[in-house]
């Protein structure tokens, strides 16, 4: 849908620190907020590959305090891994800083772009493609919690205010409803009548973390399976990318979220709907290799809702996406027409499964405490 010209991204890499000489830089198409790229540079006969990034401000409306908490979270990492023996070049995100030493450059039209070291020898995937990798990336997410429960300092800044808060998503969606700016509900009243019906379980999760009996940990919020890359070699999560939503939040988001793609049998925007489907064989592995890391630091209240956290975080996605729609598709990036509602339809269909096999995901939970 949308053709944006490629920016120059010569001139946006000269604002930073990187070493050697510009070569090239290349789209990397994923990611629904911000806009990334690749570029190589030739040093010392070497070359040497850097990620950029354009920080979509509309969404993240402050990209310094953004840029302020990945700083904190990556130093710390940093710390925590060469405490362990590891490799911080790999097993987290380095941030190449401007020529400045700012952590991120503004450009005079006023983009906000930053610029990462590239990760050699590993890489994400869309799509489940081996089952260890489930297991490595679900493990990888709960190593990070673990990691960043020591975090020291203030409580980290909200990138974006009640991120996760599904019964306030529930009420945008109704607001949207209700203006139905493109004009769009009327063709679409059996997605919006699965959404109704749940109203209920929006307020699950926000109801335990604002009574306290679900506690605020420093969570990363947007866990898909791609915002792990995996090690070509060992098949091991090497390093948890997609900072900008690490903030307060609770375990469940996280565990949840990762269910949506984790244990999904087709792609987030696939149109056949008899493709689509969950896969408990999937939600074994991801329910696995979260409480290996996991299991020794969650309360009750948290282990007990984990099965229904996959249920909710995906009807969240769903309503968010059906939401974009209604309102003309303002917020996701679409690349065809009614991708918002197709994406929207394949968590509806995930959720009714999930629905039916709530006892079996349960157990499932039950059998990795
Ligand atoms: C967005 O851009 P990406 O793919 O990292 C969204 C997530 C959604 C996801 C759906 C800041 O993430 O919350 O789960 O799309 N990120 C933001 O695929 O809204
Ligand atoms: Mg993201």
């Amino acid at each position: 849908m949308e053709k944006k010209p490629l920016p120059e991204l010569d001139r946006i890499c000269a604002a930073f620190d990187c070493e050697g000489t510009w070569i090239s830089s290349c789209p990397i198409p994923s990611g629904h907020i911000n806009d990334t790229y690749c570029s190589e540079f030739g040093a010392a006969g070497r070359r040497v590959k850097y990620v950029n990034q354009r920080i979509n401000h509309l969404v993240f409306r402050e990209p310094e305090l953004l840029m302020e908490n990945i700083e904190r979270v990556t130093r710390f990492a940093r710390e925590r891994i060469l405490a362990a023996g590891g490799d911080p070049a790999r097993e987290t995100l380095t941030i190449v800083p401007t020529r400045d030493g700012e952590s991120f450059h503004r450009t005079p039209g006023g983009t906000y772009w930053r610029m990462f070291r590239y990760i050699d020898g590993a890489r994400t995937y869309d799509r489940v493609e081996d089952l260890r990798h489930v297991y490595s990336a679900s493990k990888a997410f709960g190593n990070f919690q673990k990691m960043l429960a020591g975090l020291p300092g203030e409580r980290l800044h909200e990138t974006i205010p009640d991120f996760h808060h599904t019964r306030k998503r529930y009420g945008a969606f109704l607001a949207a409803l209700e203006f139905d700016p493109a004009n769009r509900a009327a063709a679409v009243k059996p997605e919006i009548d699965f959404v109704t019906a749940r109203e209920k379980d929006t307020g699950k999760v926000v109801e335990g973390m604002s009574s306290g009996r679900i506690p605020e940990r420093v969570t990363h919020n947007d866990t898909k399976l791609n915002n792990v890359m995996i090690d070509d070699r060992t098949g091991e999560g090497v390093c948890v990318i997609d900072l900008d939503t690490v903030m307060p939040g609770s375990i469940l988001y996280d565990f949840g979220d990762s269910v949506r793609l984790g244990a999904a049998t087709a792609a987030e925007d696939e149109r056949d709907l008899g493709k689509v489907g969950f896969e408990l064989g999937l939600f074994d592995r991801l329910a696995a290799g979260y409480l290996s890391a996991a299991r020794d630091f969650l309360v009750p209240a948290e282990t007990e809702l984990l099965a229904f956290s996959a249920r909710l975080l995906t009807l969240e996605c769903g309503i968010r996406f059906l939401t974009d729609y209604l309102k003309g598709d303002v917020y996701f990036k679409i690349h065809r027409e009614g991708h918002n509602l197709d994406r929207a339809r394949t968590q509806f269909k995930m959720v009714a499964e999930m629905e039916r096999q709530m006892a079996a995901m349960d157990a499932v939970v039950d059998k990795y405490l």
